[in-house]
């Protein structure tokens, strides 16, 4: 049986909305050690693997809702948008699975700001999607529990389904066809002298969003019919190595299984590649760095600026290496 997003959402809706004044939320950004890398439904973002990740503390998004008079608003980081505009129609279809059929009573001002620099080509559709289903939850008094918050997030942009939590994040891919069980859930670990450092070596616009990326890698890359069983062996090991404070096991899977989703890109057709000149020459550099002796990896999403991860002890040697790096500290707290 095919389920809609719709169908899916309106399960958890009441009959009659009752709002609150505002509704207010963080979500964090993330970054996956082990990739979301193709769907088995697209419908519902449900992922052909389960994946992982590390949540961003304090840099992400925060969405907050409240009644407009008139028409719909989406206000992003201090700009109002048309609401044709690619990132506000997405948002508003969003809105508009929980408020469905009664738009009318319901028309909201939706105020999101990142604390992610733009530039820093992190994806802010997790942050995003997680941040307004916190929201809406909120505004709407629908008090649903983390799980479905996360399936639902995950509706919105499946990367969202891990932005609900804080630290490292487990998005279980499930196997029902109405994606219930598809959620993210923490590990209960905490690693104060982990530190994952941003890297922009180009600001170039993407030549392929992410999602047709996946889709058209899934359809046509031959290698991508070994991804699943890379990712459950990489999963088990990093699952391990993260209870272990193991960095390098932890390091070493991350970044053979960030260069393993990109080479399964390319094998696509036509092939797709996110790496630019700069890309290769920071790789370069940071293998380098590593041939020297200092522990430190990397991990690349849909595009081609490098996420290090080393430890505390490494941060002033990195930060000579790579005068730009925007340190995080994802258990600051
Ligand atoms: C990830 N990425 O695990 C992977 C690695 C990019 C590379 O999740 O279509 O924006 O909205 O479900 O979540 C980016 O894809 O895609 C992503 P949709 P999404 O972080």
């Amino acid at each position: 049986m095919k389920f809609r997003r719709g169908d899916i959402v309106g399960r958890y809706i009441p009959e009659t909305l009752v709002t609150r004044e505002r509704g207010e939320a963080f979500a964090p950004a993330n970054i996956a050690l082990v990739k979301y890398w193709g769907k088995r439904d697209v419908e519902l973002n449900l992922a052909q693997t389960s994946s992982l990740s590390i949540s961003l503390g304090q840099l992400g998004t925060t969405t907050v809702i409240t009644a407009s008079d008139g028409a719909d608003r989406v206000i992003a980081n201090g700009r109002r948008l048309d609401n044709d505009d690619v990132f506000a129609a997405r948002l508003l279809r969003f809105v508009d699975l929980f408020r469905a059929g009664r738009e009318d009573q319901h028309r909201l001002l939706i105020e999101t700001n990142n604390s992610v620099p733009t530039a820093a080509g992190l994806a802010s559709s997790a942050s995003g999607f997680a941040a307004l289903t916190k929201a809406l939850d909120a505004y709407f008094r629908l008090g649903l529990p983390m799980r479905v918050l996360s399936a639902l997030a995950r509706i919105g942009s499946g990367s969202a389904s891990r932005s609900i939590y804080d630290g490292f994040v487990e998005w279980h891919r499930g196997r029902s066809g109405d994606g219930m069980d598809s959620f993210a859930e923490p590990l209960a670990v905490t690693w104060p002298d982990l530190r994952v450092g941003l890297l922009v070596v180009s600001s170039k616009k993407k030549p392929i969003d992410s999602t047709t990326a996946m889709n058209r890698t899934v359809e046509t890359s031959e290698l991508y019919r070994n991804w699943p069983v890379q990712v459950e062996r990489d999963l088990k090991t990093i699952r391990t190595a993260i209870l272990d404070r193991d960095f390098d096991t932890m390091g070493r899977v991350a970044e053979h299984n960030a260069m393993s989703m990109h080479a399964t890109m390319l094998s696509a057709w036509p092939p797709i590649s996110y790496w630019q000149p700069e890309t290769v020459k920071a790789l370069q550099q940071v293998w380098q760095l590593r041939a020297s002796g200092v522990s430190i990896y990397v991990t690349m999403d849909a595009g081609p600026n490098l996420k290090l991860l080393f430890e505390a002890k490494d941060q002033t040697r990195l930060e000579e290496t790579f005068p730009h790096l925007q340190m995080v500290t994802p258990f600051s707290t």
